[in-house]
């Protein structure tokens, strides 16, 4: 019996690697036999029998003993084995989810869209160390970015907004003077890529439906399944506490709108009200982003579309510098007023 040393690549908790065994065949077996594995499962052994007990123990060598384990679990799983163990897949799933979603109970930041000005911020707010969660309505991530203009999966940004491109690592294509163009399913995959390798804790599927109050400042959020609202079901909600939160839900404000709504506050905007979006303007409104990102409300920030909905910024359609430079602006924001950049 040759023991096989644990793959040094998937090592690990999950391993499936742990604690196999081969046999070596005896003489005169056919190379592609069946050979069981002490323990609970079994194995196929592809490996030539002239050559199999070298390899066998060339294995115990960790480099070569990768490359023979992958291709034996390869044409294990070629011819249907039972290594899975279905419960086991579930339990991972369980309870990796639970403990995701525990340590996203408190938070310094919750990011309520997943659009491009809150990827943008959580990736900032990340990177600054701090312990930030983005919170999408919708099975997929990237808002409005997918889609491009009408579905023309292309989108157009400006020379400002190029700063954070870099810092992304994303190049865009030239246009013409002042105009540059990108790839909507490259931005919206690198957006989250990048901001969750920064360390940005990201939930799908979660709907925020309220907020909660604390000594008349926004101190958390109420949470429940995307798919709880889309239905209509009535099924009460869970909550997370949140030094801030941002309100980075495009067009509805929806963070906003419930405040305003339920408490009846009054906003830090000229009416002291959501003012509401205005028709199209695009130069006009792509600065008015950024001007509009910023503390609506004690612990209340606004980026993207939903700070122009709140402030009654114009509409800018598919030039996406404005929302990339809010995204920025609304983390040095929220750093700067109470978090700092430690
Ligand atoms: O609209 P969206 O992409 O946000 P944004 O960052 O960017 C706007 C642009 O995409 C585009 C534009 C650019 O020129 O005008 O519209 O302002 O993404 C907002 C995300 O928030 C989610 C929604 O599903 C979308 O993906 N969302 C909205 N309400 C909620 C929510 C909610 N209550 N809970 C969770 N997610």
């Amino acid at each position: 019996m040759i023991p096989l040393e644990p793959d040094p690549v998937s090592t690990g908790e999950g391993s499936l690697y742990r604690s196999f065994i081969i046999l070596v065949p005896p003489n005169g077996h056919n190379s592609k036999s069946r050979f069981p594995l002490l323990g609970k499962t079994a194995f196929f052994i592809l490996i030539p029998r002239p050559e199999f007990s070298s390899a066998a123990y060339a294995c115990l060598v960790p480099e070569v003993c990768s490359g023979a384990q992958k291709r034996l679990w390869q044409y294990y799983m070629i011819r249907g084995g039972k290594m899975l163990n279905e419960v086991t897949i579930s339990r991972a799933i369980i309870e990796r989810y639970m403990k995701k979603l525990t340590d996203a109970l408190e938070l310094d930041v919750a990011i309520v869209g997943g659009g491009p000005s809150g990827l943008v911020a959580g990736y900032y707010l990340a990177k600054a160390g701090k312990k930030v969660a983005l919170f999408e309505r919708k099975l997929s991530i990237g808002g409005g970015i997918w889609g491009g203009g009408m579905m023309f999966n292309e989108l157009v940004v400006q020379e400002e907004s190029k700063q954070i491109l870099s810092e992304f690592d994303i190049e865009p294509l030239y246009f013409e003077e002042g105009y540059y163009t990108l790839d909507s399913v490259y931005l919206t995959t690198t957006l989250i890529h990048k901001a969750m390798l920064a360390g940005l804790k990201v939930f799908n599927l979660i709907g925020i439906e309220d907020v909660v109050m604390k000594d008349a400042r926004v101190a958390g959020l109420v949470m429940n399944w995307g798919a709880v609202s889309t239905l209509g079901y009535h099924i009460d909600p869970l909550t997370l506490h949140a030094k801030y939160v941002l309100d980075a839900t495009g067009h509805d404000a929806d963070i906003t709108n419930v405040l305003v709504n339920k408490m009846g506050v009054r906003l830090a905007t000229e009416s002291g009200g959501i003012v509401g979006e205005k028709s199209m303007d695009a130069p006009v409104a792509e600065s008015q982003t950024v001007k509009n990102t910023g503390e609506v409300f004690p612990g209340l920030f606004v980026s993207g579309m939903a700070a122009n909905a709140v402030h009654g910024g114009y509409r800018m359609g598919p030039v996406f510098g404005g929302m990339l430079l809010s995204g920025q602006k609304a983390a040095e924001d929220i750093l700067l007023e109470g978090l700092g950049h430690g």
